[in-house]
């Protein structure tokens, strides 16, 4: 498998600059990839990637995006004079020509293409292009935002081209709606056949009825600050409704910010309740991210509240995405402090590091839950993990568009002086804790026989006698043997060795998970505020273990009684319970990432009941995504004789992506339901669980 992350970048991208006075292009400056640069070779983080030189993108590659008399009169631009370039400038909007931009944009898609080639040819895992000038707005016959030629449009066309990848998925988190790919990619006509699928058969005339889905093979997803179609670059078509076109329907994604001042659980509730669900079902061989961090705290353009820290965690929730499968190619970003910060929690995440911790998460607030309801509902019959959800009653929201479309003159004209008296005053945030790794990543408790995976260090066992004595209080009986007790104490041990960060996760193989997991939660140290305890599978849990909120339960089984749900007992019931990867997945994005990420833990215990019936790549996808809490620290319970688990579980826990999940078939109605009745249940107590802005009082 492929490990090891690419960084590209060139000091000759940062070799242009604007030559007159633009107000709408003065941001956009050659110190914006300088510091990005620097702060990744001063954090320690661009000698631990691999280094991979630029190229220029050759005319033909060029010309998968962009017309050829675009391509020419951009060829150009070298040879203009001043007085040539300016007016050349005009014919678009917001961007700036300079003679050396033309080899920096060929620069710029080459980076991407080299990124491609990287990642496709597994001599990394993932990487990262530092570029400018930025490509998203790029359009087939014109320049517009800054950008030249559309890196990313280019890059995906490359991809499919080049390594026959079938399904690749554009993340766009710059602040600012890609209408360039947009376009590129909304009406594409190359779509591929999915595979075949029994719809219904009759079995009156005996037939099976085939038929073949066709797939668009780009999904392209958007989020971007709108104002209801206020803000630049003001296209009817960036709202979330244009879903794309015929064979492409559902294959764009447009979330439009329609306030400024989006905070973390905005972005978060986007990603676990549209992003996530989509794009698992989508399945991509590759995922591409629009990199652009103007969505950060602090930038000119985006007015956006989200820290610095949030695209450690975007990151981390794609990367278990196509087998972890990721280029980042930069697009905007315009505050020279928030910029380098954003690009260093990226780099530092591919790599694979820790995650930070993310406090003080709330709900999403009622500007972005309406426009969160709107586009599941405009996308609801395109992706079964959507199918069933409510579709919005709130008259005011699909009319606030027209009125404002109309020229109706709004109350928000008001609060626009109070908005921009706002705007002045400089946003405040701290620099990012370091993350630093622990000496040893992962740790094992396993019985003598058997062998400890490659990487993980073994646990000996030892028994301390004051725990030893507390366990004898508690919940062991006499009866119960010295082996017992010894692995119980060494697995506080363990857990004591993760608080001080000496190790990051850990994994146990012992008699009784439900005792061992009981013993853990017992004796974790005063200072462990919050342990979330993810159960898989049938048993009962006793439920005084979630007293106090100390403890946070969540267990996802087929016989669990909905009776018992409390605030921090959360029991979720699938029809074929942990068996159904989509209704499993369906639980795990809409339901535990969102819980989990406003719990906060201190630690995660994961609990593998005996017989839980999940499969490996499943159990490997929540394993990787329960990585985002507690900067890592999990500890995997798991049945003696279910020691074949060690490895796979071991592999993730190392590190290693979790293997894409087949493209999923729509959740079966009962359980979309289940899930969608407990967050409704829940989620005055859990507020990231909202998708509704009518539940807002
Ligand atoms: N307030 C990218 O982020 N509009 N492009 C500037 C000045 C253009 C942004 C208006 C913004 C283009 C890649
Ligand atoms: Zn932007």
């Amino acid at each position: 498998m492929a490990h090891g992350t690419a960084l590209i970048y060139d000091e000759e991208m940062t070799k242009y600059k604007l030559l007159w006075v633009d107000p709408a292009c003065k941001i956009e400056v050659p110190e914006r990839l300088s510091v990005s640069y620097e702060a990744l070779v001063r954090n320690g983080l661009a000698d631990r990637c691999v280094s991979i030189p630029v190229r220029e993108a050759t005319d033909a590659e060029i010309l998968l995006v962009h017309s050829d008399e675009y391509l020419e009169a951009v060829k150009k631009t070298p040879y203009m004079t001043l007085e040539d370039l300016k007016e050349f400038t005009l014919q678009f909007g917001d961007v700036y020509f300079h003679p050396n931009i033309y080899r920096c944009a060929k620069l710029a898609a080459g980076s991407a293409l080299q990124l491609v080639d990287s990642v496709m040819m597994e001599r990394v895992r993932n990487g990262m292009a530092l570029v400018r000038p930025p490509g998203h707005h790029s359009m087939r016959s014109a320049a517009s935002g800054f950008c030249v030629f559309n890196n990313v449009a280019i890059a995906a066309r490359y991809a499919k081209q080049k390594y026959g990848v079938k399904r690749v998925l554009i993340v766009d988190w710059d602040i600012h709606h890609g209408q360039g790919v947009q376009y590129c990619f909304e009406d594409d006509p190359r779509g591929v056949f999915g595979k075949g699928r029994i719809i219904f058969g009759c079995l009156k005339c005996n037939i099976l009825v085939f038929v073949l889905f066709i797939f668009n093979s780009v999904l392209y997803f958007s989020w971007h600050r709108y104002e209801h179609q206020k803000f630049w670059p003001q296209l009817r078509e960036s709202d979330y409704d244009s879903v794309g076109k015929e064979k492409g329907a559902g294959f764009n994604i447009n979330l439009p910010w329609n306030q400024v001042g989006m905070e973390n659980s905005d972005y978060l509730s986007v990603f676990c309740h549209v992003l996530l669900p989509v794009a698992y079902e989508f399945c991509p061989d590759l995922v591409l991210v629009c990199a652009g961090f103007d969505s950060a705290i602090g930038d000119p353009e985006g007015e956006m509240c989200a820290t610095p820290d949030i695209f450690a965690h975007l990151t981390h929730l794609l990367m278990n995405l196509a087998g972890g499968r990721l280029c980042a190619v930069l697009e905007g970003g315009y505050n020279l402090t928030s910029l380098p910060q954003s690009v260093c929690q990226t780099v530092q995440t591919l790599l694979g590091d820790p995650l930070p911790q993310l406090a003080n998460l709330s709900g999403p607030c009622r500007s972005a839950l309406e426009s969160l309801q709107c586009l599941r509902s405009a996308q609801k019959q395109y992706w079964g993990s959507l199918k069933h959800t409510a579709s919005p009653t709130a008259a005011n929201i699909s009319t606030k568009r027209i009125r404002i479309a109309e020229g109706e003159v709004e109350e928000e004209e008001k609060t626009e002086l109070g908005e921009e008296e706002k705007n002045s005053e400089e946003k405040v945030w701290h620099e990012p804790p370091k993350r630093p790794c622990p000496p040893i990543r992962a740790a094992s408790v396993l019985p003598d026989d058997v062998a400890c995976p490659d990487g993980c260090k073994r646990i000996t066992k030892d028994i301390h006698p004051l725990v030893v004595s507390r366990l004898k209080d508690h919940l062991v009986q006499e009866a119960e043997d010295g082996d017992a007790l010894a692995t119980f104490s060494t697995l506080v041990s363990l857990v004591q060795k993760m608080e001080k960060n000496e190790v990051g996760s850990g994994l146990a193989l012992v008699g009784d998970v439900i005792k061992a997991m009981m013993c853990v939660v017992q004796h974790v140290s005063p200072d462990l505020n919050r342990v979330l305890v993810v159960c898989v599978g049938n048993g009962k849990i006793p439920s005084h273990i979630s007293r106090d909120g100390k403890v946070l339960v969540l267990q996802i089984s087929s016989d669990a009684s909905e009776e018992q749900q409390s605030k921090h007992y959360i029991s979720v019931c699938l029809q074929k319970g942990c068996c159904n990867t989509s209704g499993f997945m369906q639980a795990v994005l809409g339901l535990l990432l969102p819980v989990g990420y406003e719990y906060n833990p201190d630690l995660v215990v994961l609990v593998r009941m005996p017989d839980s019936g999940v499969c490996d790549v499943v159990w490997k996808q929540l394993t990787g995504l329960l990585q985002s809490f507690a900067k890592g620290h999990t500890l995997v319970l798991m049945q003696e004789k279910e020691n074949s688990c060690v490895g796979p579980t071991a592999s993730i826990l190392l590190g290693d992506p979790a293997p894409p999940l087949e493209t999923l078939q729509a959740p079966d109605r009962e359980d979309v339901d289940a899930v969608e009745r407990l967050r409704r249940r829940l989620q005055a107590d859990w507020k990231l669980l909202q998708t509704t802005s009518e539940y807002t009082s």
